[in-house]
């Protein structure tokens, strides 16, 4: 043993020494517990940052801890390795983004196993290799068998930037996920769908079941997300015409105090009254105007209600009262059918509507032991819908309680005929294509005589051609005759291919599922060997999938088990998300914000003068804030940052890099080292 702690070279030694020993690599042994301990893949960017370091150095002690309990450890890692950066990439260098690709994940695992993770490197996997993708290409053909894939024209978010569509996760708020300043446009579409709806009841109970395991706050942005509302339909016949309206309302109950019915702008009674010319110009303007607003945008936080009244009028089912036929901006299209009754008495958005347009507010709705005159004009909205609360000025309903009256009234509208109980979600369907290259081609032909034909399984994988022009407006694959150009499987005739390709979303939904039987050629992986090592025990990752890539791994999961590859319906028992690695920047009285390097000793560089801690960031390559893990292995070795990682704050809190902190946990190893060098020989050691 050497007096002194040289942390590159003991580091390498020992690295090799478990690679030699195949330590970390393991198989499935029915006589021992196993844990699966699993972190988020990364995307191959070209180098790893500070963020995966402390991700990977959480879930590597939890490994090893396992391990030391005895537990058969899988740990796993691979490559999250399709989408946008190497197709941008391959414009910009003239290049190929499959080349890109390949060696940035080659400088990555080289990263990675410098910081000496304990993976089985044998199980590594890139979603980008046609041995991967074929399985995203068989489940997709799996679900259309099943009815779980459709296609219809769509309203899609569209960003010029990416120059693709984008699911509506990526377009929130109405700017591009990717591109922060460029505003998202509508475009209309045919797009590939997985029937996600089918699954939401049981996306929503099954999320009682991670209580306990997953954080709260993950499991109420879910329940948000899929957003169940209990409710019913109800027709409101259009006045002088056999037409009728049908309005989604939580609120059946409040039915008398309804003042008005509002429609979306592009619903589609409007869009034929203008047809019929009979629309005045106030209402085509209008129109118009709101339909070139996402309808995310049109109900922003903020927004001002704005509505035009159609001149047309609705009758009342229960007490057969005129209502005016409005269209207004914050009634959605894409919303429960797109029309409400509003009741401007006991829903906000509502009463802000009807008192700025003049429309009466009547109150149908008191809280139990009211004393006060029901008639006496409200000066808000009022939206208890306490169980005691009860129905006024509602004829025959009047005295019944909310809930009663719900009941009642939604059983005499189906009785009669002019509605019936409805629950929405707000989750939407997957919208899956995306007309871009550098993803999992859609296995399905065009055929003039037989229609859209999926490939037949034996022809899996079609394998995406890398030879693309990439500079291309639309999908480059439509531009790439050798793979457009095919046989219909089906009549043996020409035929197209799909030209698009899936969301990268698709791809990490079920890649841990691969892990576990990454060379499978007959199936994504073999059921027995899935059923030792999954679920996941421990799952790490950033709070920014608590939606997204969570949702649609849980999705997966349950269209796995419903086509029998597994026999549960939750992927992940534990979920922890870490903390941001941050960073405090700094500021000169004279120079102001500077950047990391420009502090030297503490002193603006440019000036000397003492500089004072501003802000505290999350690291990030646009806020030019990084730190560059390899550079802090250099100086200190892996064994220092990892330390570091784990000591500066619990994982679940932000994390603040400090130098002085990484300092200190050199010092901690090279006195825990002269401790072992000073008895080593009473271990009896070298
Ligand atoms: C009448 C009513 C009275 C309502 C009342 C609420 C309170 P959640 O819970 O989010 O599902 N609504 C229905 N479809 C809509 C659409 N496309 N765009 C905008 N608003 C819509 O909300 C359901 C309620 O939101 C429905 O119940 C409807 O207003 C409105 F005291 O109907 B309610
Ligand atoms: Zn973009
Ligand atoms: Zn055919």
């Amino acid at each position: 043993m050497q007096e002194k702690y040289f942390p590159e070279e003991i580091e390498e030694r020992q690295q090799e020494r478990w690679a030699d020993a195949h330590t970390f690599e393991v198989e499935p042994d029915p006589a021992r517990k196993k844990f699966y301990c699993l972190e988020m893949l990364p995307y191959p960017s070209g180098r790893i940052h500070m963020g995966h370091v402390r991700n990977y150095s959480i879930g590597d002690a939890l490994s090893t801890f396992k391990r030391m309990q005895g537990f058969n450890v899988l740990h796993p890692m691979g490559w999250d390795a399709f989408g946008m950066p190497a197709e941008n990439a391959a414009i910009k260098n003239n290049s190929r983004p499959d080349i890109w690709t390949f060696e940035n994940i080659a400088a990555m695992r080289t990263q990675l196993q410098r910081m000496g993770f304990s993976y089985d490197w044998r199980r590594e996997i890139a979603s980008c290799t046609p041995e991967y993708y074929r399985w995203n290409q068989w489940f997709f053909i799996q679900m259309w068998k099943k009815g779980l894939i459709y296609r219809k024209n769509a309203t899609v978010n569209w960003c010029i930037q990416c120059n693709t569509s984008l699911a509506n996760e990526q377009a929130e708020g109405g700017f591009c996920w990717r591109h922060e300043e460029t505003p998202v446009e509508l475009r209309q579409l045919e797009q590939w769908f997985i029937r996600v709806t089918n699954y939401a009841d049981e996306l929503l109970d099954d999320l009682d079941t991670l209580e306990g395991g997953w954080p709260e706050r993950v499991l109420a942005m879910q329940r948000n997300w899929i957003g169940r509302s209990r409710g019913a339909e109800i027709d409101f016949k259009v006045d002088g015409s056999d037409k009728h309206i049908r309005v989604f309302t939580t609120r059946i109950d409040t039915i008398y105090g309804a003042s008005s019915v509002i429609l979306a702008p592009d619903h589609e009674l409007i869009e034929e009254l203008i047809a019929s010319g009979r629309a005045s110009e106030e209402l085509k303007t209008f129109v118009e105007v709101q339909k070139a607003i996402s309808p995310e945008d049109r109900i922003a936080e903020g927004k001002e209600k704005l509505g035009v009244n159609t001149g047309m009028f609705a009758v009342n089912p229960f007490n057969g009262a005129k209502l005016p036929i409005w269209t207004a901006n914050f009634v959605l299209t894409g919303y429960g059918t797109g029309a409400i009754m509003a009741v401007p008495a006991h829903d906000e958005r509502d009463f802000e509507f009807s008192k700025k347009f003049g429309l009466p507010i009547p109150r149908v709705i008191v809280p139990a032991n009211f004393d006060g005159d029901p008639n006496e004009p409200l000066a808000e909205a009022f939206t208890s819908k306490d169980e005691s609360c009860i129905v006024v000025n509602s004829g025959e309903w009047s005295g019944k309680t909310v809930p009663q009256a719900i009941a009642a009234m939604t059983a005499k509208a189906g009785k009669e005929g002019f509605g019936t109980a409805q629950t929405n979600f707000k989750i939407r369907d997957w919208g899956v294509s995306r007309q871009r290259a550098w993803g999992t081609p859609i296995p399905f032909v065009h055929c003039g005589k037989c229609g859209i034909v999926p490939v037949s399984e034996e022809q899996l994988p079609v394998v995406l051609p890398v030879d693309m022009n990439f500079n291309t407006q639309g999908a480059p694959l439509a531009e790439h005759a050798p793979f457009v150009n095919t046989t219909c499987p089906q009549c043996g005739g020409v035929a197209k291919r799909d030209t698009d390709t899936m969301d990268t979303f698709v791809d990490s939904s079920w890649y841990y599922f691969r892990y576990v039987d990454p060379k499978n050629e007959k199936l994504p992986f073999a059921p027995e060997i899935a059923a030792y090592w999954t679920p996941v025990d421990q799952y790490i990752g950033g709070i920014e999938h608590a939606v997204l890539h969570l949702i649609y791994t849980r999705l997966w999961t349950k269209i796995m088990r419903d086509l029998g590859l597994i026999t549960f319906g939750e992927p992940v028992k534990k979920l922890l998300t870490q903390g941001m690695v941050c960073l405090a920047s700094y500021r000169c009285e004279q120079h102001d914000w500077l950047y990391p390097y420009e502090v030297i000793d503490g002193k603006c560089s440019f000036c000397k003068r003492d500089v004072v801690v501003g802000r505290i960031e999350k690291m990030s390559k646009s806020k030019k804030n990084t730190v560059d893990p390899d550079e802090m292995i250099k100086i200190y070795g892996a064994d220092t940052v990892r330390l570091f990682m784990l000591f500066a704050a619990p994982p679940e809190k932000d994390l603040e890099w400090s130098e002085a902190g990484a300092e200190g946990s050199s010092r901690f190893l090279n006195r825990v080292w002269r401790i072992v060098y000073k008895w080593h020989d009473k271990f009896g050691g070298a």
